[in-house]
């Protein structure tokens, strides 16, 4: 049985497209949303946004359960969930790290992810195109 990718997006991504797109771009979520259902041929996306630390919690508990494998945009929880980070310890598939800016290159709050000490790898500053092209490298990591 083919196992669905979780693609989680933490909080203020909901507006993208809408504000900042010199650091974000102009594509929305919804958009991405339908890049990442492409690029994944006929493996189901479980694609979901929320601006709670606890529901992104609760969808990986249910990815540890059901998912292949696990991309992750946590957003400004990148840098002060360590709740997620030991949800995330609990995954047993690839987990990719993944930001639409590059964020080492940006103001020195955003450099220290908890998060990518337990990510297969990180994806960041490729903007929008990162998200298929994660898709595919979890395809990849699980073949
Ligand atoms: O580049 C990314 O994907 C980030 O994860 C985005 C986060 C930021 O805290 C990370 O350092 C890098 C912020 C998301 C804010 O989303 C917005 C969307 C539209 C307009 C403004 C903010």
């Amino acid at each position: 049985m083919i196992k669905p990718i979780y693609v989680l997006n933490g909080p203020n991504l909901n507006r993208l497209g809408v504000r900042e797109p010199e650091i974000y771009g102009r594509t929305t979520l919804s958009e991405i949303e339908t890049m990442c259902r492409e690029a994944a041929g006929g493996q189901p996306i479980e694609f979901r946004q929320s601006n709670r630390e606890y529901e992104l919690i609760e969808w990986i508990h249910e990815a540890i359960d059901r998912a292949g494998g696990i991309i992750i945009n946590p957003a400004a929880f990148t840098f002060t969930s360590i709740a997620l980070l030991d949800a995330l310890k609990m995954f047993p598939g690839p987990i990719i790290e993944l930001h639409i800016s590059n964020i080492h290159r940006r103001e020195a709050i955003y450099h220290e992810s908890l998060v990518s000490p337990v990510a297969t790898a990180v994806i960041a500053g490729l903007g929008a195109q990162g998200y298929p092209l994660a898709v595919r490298a979890i395809q990849h990591l699980t073949s």
